[in-house]
């Protein structure tokens, strides 16, 4: 196949929540939604789920758009691709960037599966036809509204819930949470709020029962994630850590986690999401799939991802209606016991909301050969 046009919109969508978290709140979803064509008529999207601010990776909206525009949009178009992993091969020569790229390859991806006449996750490997899932949730003004709102995804029957923590809003928020809550499956992510000198802080947090304490330390390191792992009990999982396979390898063989959170965006595509999980299948580490907030494309993505064996945690991949008033694709994502069921049909397996899709576009620019 050949691409000879690519569509860029730059989304902005309300959050019926803010969503807080130990680096700021964000209000509304701001993101790139790209329209891949190939010359064979077929039509393909992709998500690029970098935010507007740098606070979890370095890449922004307008950094993915300006790498899109100027090196990987240039690079991909009419060029022989036979199989997504030829993107991942065709971009090799630019650093980084990897939620520009991923925009990209998850289209490529798509457009794969379409042409194969075929669900995107049977096209993956996936096996599962439900997935589990479970919800993250934000830093609340009070300990009591937090108790409120972890509550109420509890009974909507979420597998698993996470919250957030950031020093100050820990060891107190986490032990009233366990205590009105004994027996929920429940996590925590620091999103690198701490360093190897909170180590009593996040040692307190073995009392918890948790099924894991994500991500404690900085965003890029694997060794202090180590050293403070060997006084865990608590799994730690890294997630903002995790760039790529070598990336998985190493911080699994220095013994910085039990477990991982994949993200395509954050890993540079489904290709390397699919390699990194089979890595941590074959040596025993289990695997979910995180979340960036996504509109309905890239949350499509992240579900046909999860079929995959691995996946044996529930991912943050919550229901539409839980982010948006109104999501970009039809159906929207339905939860159902904590469950979603696989799209069947061919592709992504949810179809562009066009109406939608206008409504909260603020700009775009089509790339053509
Ligand atoms: O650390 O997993 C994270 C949202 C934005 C940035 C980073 C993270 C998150 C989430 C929300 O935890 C996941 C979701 O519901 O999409
Ligand atoms: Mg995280």
């Amino acid at each position: 196949m050949k691409i000879n046009k690519i569509i860029v919109r730059h989304l902005k969508m309300p959050m019926k929540h803010p969503f807080t978290t130990s680096f700021g709140t964000i209000n509304d979803k701001s993101f790139l939604l790209l329209e891949v064509h190939t010359e064979e008529g077929i039509v393909g999207f992709g998500e690029c789920v970098a935010f507007e601010a740098p606070w979890y990776t370095e890449e922004t909206v307008k950094t993915c758009w300006h790498m899109l525009e100027d090196f990987l949009i240039p690079i991909i178009l009419q060029k022989d691709i036979s199989h997504p992993n030829d993107v991942t091969k065709l971009f090799e020569s630019i650093r980084k960037n990897k939620m520009a790229k991923a925009s990209i390859e998850g289209a490529v991806w798509d457009i794969y599966a379409i042409a194969s006449n075929q669900p995107l996750a049977k096209v993956l490997g996936g096996t599962k036809e439900k997935i589990d899932v479970g919800i993250s949730l934000g830093i609340q003004p009070t300990i009591e509204k937090q108790i409120e709102v972890v509550g109420k995804y509890i009974a909507e029957g979420y597998k698993r819930i996470k919250v957030k923590i950031k020093p100050g809003w820990d060891v107190e928020v986490i032990k009233k949470l366990r205590e009105t809550f004994p027996d929920v499956p429940m996590m925590a992510d620091a999103n690198s709020a701490y360093t190897l000198k909170d180590i009593d802080i996040l040692k307190q947090l073995d009392e918890f029962n948790l099924m894991m304490i994500e991500q404690p330390l900085a965003y890029d390191d694997i060794v202090d994630h180590a050293t403070l792992q060997k006084q865990l009990q608590t799994p730690i999982c890294l997630d903002e850590s995790i760039l790529s396979l070598e990336d998985a390898r190493k911080a699994i063989e220095l013994g910085s986690c039990g477990i991982i959170n994949i993200k395509i965006g954050r890993v540079g595509g489904i290709s390397e999401a699919i390699k990194i999980h089979d890595y941590c299948k074959s040596k025993g580490i289990p695997v979910w799939c995180g979340g960036m907030l996504e509109a309905g494309i890239g949350r499509a993505h992240n579900i046909a991802l999860t079929s995959l064996s691995n996946f044996v945690l529930p991912g943050d991949t919550a229901g539409s209606s839980h982010y948006f008033e109104e999501d970009i694709i039809q159906p929207e994502v339905v939860v159902e016991d904590g469950t979603i069921r696989e799209a069947q049909t061919v592709g992504i397996g949810y179809e562009p909301n066009r109406k939608a899709i206008e409504k909260y576009t603020v700009s775009s620019k089509t790339y053509n050969y």
